[in-house]
């Protein structure tokens, strides 16, 4: 049997940090022997946003370092950039056509990044057709995303349906694939908030290139609940079940032993441990990051990656033009 598609994509729109690596990247890292496998840093979707030209292009040449960084093998996954591989920006806008306004209306994270803003970017209103076109260019079946994305992948699905009702059977439909600890990783901050890289507030996140002494720093300072226990109850103590959640996953023990090595113990000794793990879990990818990064090697993985990507998509590309009526180019 033919190996299922993944595909998934990350922002360069700052420093990733551990949600990205709990909720997505780890995730990726899993899926790459079994799948045929297309990761892809979406600097198309970073600019829906304000970016500075200069820190985008060091970001995104960071956001790919870490992907093999975080252990995926270029020989198995292709790696590229979405603006490398121009079908993405052309179907992205076929399905805007088809995207009804009230579906667009409805995403939240469209409402959480213009809340408050008074000069909104139209692309940051139709992202979620241009994310559909991502994962429907390759015929996806898994898509390894964070919690999140689930509205966003719904709406792929919906659109996916949608041009095989009226165009003909082109699209595969695509399943989120989520993982059941650690698809919500919270802000330091605050329980209640996903964990964002691009908060104004550095000590609410951790980046995955945080310095031991960082990590500690803003381990020491998180916020905690009232009362001592280490519980699990994200009700009661979202503070402390967040922190639970980063010790199992990044210790590889699950909530239940966490909750009982640390039974009776207060919150001081718990994050102290909390550091020190999150620094051990790092320390490989943040070593390797730098051999990547001094190689230059990424240039070459990143063109290699776009060639593969670029051959997938470009067939997809033509099937659709062709089954919406485009007149296609004489040779
Ligand atoms: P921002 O926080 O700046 O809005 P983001 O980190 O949510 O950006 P991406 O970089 O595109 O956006 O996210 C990449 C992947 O990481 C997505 O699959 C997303 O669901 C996942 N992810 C992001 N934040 C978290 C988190 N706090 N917990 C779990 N998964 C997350
Ligand atoms: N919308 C996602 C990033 C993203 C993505 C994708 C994820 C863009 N295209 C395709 C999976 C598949 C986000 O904001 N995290």
């Amino acid at each position: 049997m033919a190996k299922q598609r993944v595909l998934s994509g990350i922002q360069p729109s700052g420093k990733l940090t551990l949600g990205n690596y709990i909720g997505a990247m780890k995730n990726f890292v899993a899926l790459q022997h079994e799948h045929d496998c297309f990761f892809m840093v979406v600097d198309l979707h970073a600019i829906t946003v304000p970016q500075e030209p200069a820190a985008l292009r060091e970001q995104s040449e960071a956001v790919a370092a870490l992907f093999v960084a975080a252990g995926l093998d270029p020989a198995q996954a292709s790696i590229f950039m979405q603006s490398h591989v121009p079908a993405h920006a052309e179907l992205g806008w076929l399905l805007t056509t088809m995207t009804y306004m009230g579906e667009l209306e409805r995403m939240t994270q469209f409402k959480d990044k213009s809340e408050g803003k008074d000069a909104v970017g139209a692309g940051l209103f139709v992202y979620p057709s241009l994310m559909a076109a991502d994962i429907l260019l390759y015929n996806s079946n898994l898509v390894p995303v964070g919690d999140d994305q689930k509205q966003h992948l719904e709406l792929t699905r919906d659109l996916a349906g949608r041009f095989n009702y009226r165009y003909g059977e082109t699209f595969v439909i695509p399943e989120p694939f989520i993982p059941k600890v650690g698809a919500r990783i919270m802000s330091l901050d605050d329980g209640t908030k996903k964990m964002s890289k691009s908060s104004p507030n550095v000590g609410s996140f951790i980046a995955l290139l945080d310095s031991p002494d960082e990590i500690r720093k803003k381990i020491s300072r998180a916020k905690t609940d009232l009362g001592r226990e280490i519980i699990y109850d994200v009700q009661n103590k979202p503070e402390v079940s967040n922190l639970m959640t980063i010790f199992a996953q990044c210790s590889g023990q699950t909530l239940e032993q966490v909750q009982t090595t640390y039974d009776g113990q207060g919150y001081g000794a718990f994050k102290k441990d909390l550091a020190e793990v999150v620094v051990q879990a790092l320390e490989p990818l943040q070593n390797k990051y730098a051999d990547i990064r001094s190689s230059g090697e990424i240039h070459h993985i990143l063109r290699e990656g776009a060639e593969r990507a670029s051959t997938v998509a470009e067939i997809t590309l033509r099937e659709v033009k062709e089954a919406m009526g485009f007149l296609p180019r004489a040779h």
